[in-house]
């Protein structure tokens, strides 16, 4: 961290007032620790107030457990009035990034975040004051934790708990990109993380429909030798998406995992990868084929693609068409993932005659 990133920080600041945080849409664990850490940082260090803008749903089961235990609280963005406002900071996204919409009217003070830098630069409206941009680093959590270490704040132990949440869950325990700057983070902060909370986190209880809509997935799923594909249709968030492309590449012999489902007007898709030396981003670019936006590194990639003028099965289609041909996998009969399903793959072939 270049020292003069706390200074620039601070004189980003106003004196006085309240300001409003926000994230990417439908916040994950690392925009969540951010947030908090952030707000802790303001008020200790500088006296500040803020409001949380939560943008999109929180579904998936483990971070509905982690807004909900320590207690994360929103306001909804249509309610936010800008003259109650002096300013706005965004975390773990950034202006130009197609997920992310913060409200308007307000100007944009600071902006952490640890992804490759938009395609799109940003317009002057949302050109923020201070920028820390650093893809050094695995976590937006991690950055909150340096700066907050700057300016001599002790994360409470609910900050701790929230940033540890983050940094975990962007690195994968460390075990993913992340940095000896997210490992010093990741110790420092479990040290003071609740540790009974962590655990209702981890395995929190799980509604009947979690279970149907992994049914759903399965039943979709088609397995190209060591590609496959679970091209769902209505499923019950974005989240689900991104849950069943990491639960499929788990299967013995994967190493491309492609997964889809449509939500809140967009066929959303998340691609993951076991390839070793594979890219994701690029090969989820191509199997979007120009349509919609899509990011990642590594060995993941998400993106959607909106459903405006086209019908689901058409989406579907193109996609499929796309990622048979990138995984070379072309005129192969796909295999259903269990038994079960090969009545669906039988009466799709049938249709296709
Ligand atoms: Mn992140």
């Amino acid at each position: 961290m270049s020292p003069s990133h706390p200074q620039r920080f601070a004189e980003a600041l106003p004196s006085e007032g309240k300001l409003l945080l926000c994230t990417h849409r439908h916040p994950d664990p690392d925009g969540l620790g951010a947030l908090v850490g952030i707000q802790q940082l303001l008020q200790d260090r500088f006296g500040l107030g803020s409001d949380l803008v939560l943008e999109g749903r929180i579904r998936r089961a483990e971070n509905v457990a982690m807004r909900q235990l320590l207690k994360i609280h929103s306001i909804p963005k249509g309610g936010v009035n800008p003259a109650e406002y002096k300013g706005l900071i965004l975390v773990d996204s950034q202006p130009g990034f197609s997920h992310t919409h913060p409200p308007g009217g307000l100007p944009l003070l600071a902006v952490l975040d640890h992804h490759e830098g938009a395609e799109e630069p940003c317009s002057e409206l949302l050109d923020p004051i201070y920028s820390w941009v650093d893809s050094g680093f695995g976590a937006t959590s991690t950055m909150v934790h340096h700066l907050m270490r700057e300016f001599d704040v002790i994360p409470s132990r609910r900050t701790a708990t929230a940033l540890f949440c983050g940094i975990r869950y962007d690195t994968h325990d460390l075990a993913l990109e992340s940095t000896s700057f997210d490992e010093e983070s990741f110790f420092e902060l479990q040290k003071n993380a609740d540790r009974k909370m962590l655990q209702q986190i981890d395995s929190p209880p799980l509604p009947r429909s979690y279970f149907g809509q992994m049914a759903q997935a399965i039943d979709s799923c088609e397995v190209y030798g060591f590609a496959l594909l679970a091209l769902m249709g209505e499923v019950t968030s974005p989240e689900t998406v991104a849950e069943v492309a990491d639960w499929f590449v788990r299967l013995d012999g994967q190493q491309w995992s492609l997964a889809g489902g449509a939500c809140d007007g967009r066929y959303q898709v998340s691609l993951r990868t076991d390839m070793p030396g594979a890219d994701a981003y690029p090969a989820l670019r191509y199997i979007l084929g120009g349509e919609g936006a899509c990011g990642g590194h590594g060995r993941m990639a998400g993106g959607q693609v909106p459903l405006t003028d086209l019908a689901i099965e058409d989406v579907v289609e193109k996609i499929r068409i796309r990622a048979l041909k990138l995984f070379g996998v072309e005129g192969v009969e796909p295999v259903p993932l269990v038994a079960a399903s090969q009545r669906k793959l039988a009466k799709r072939s049938q249709r296709n005659l």
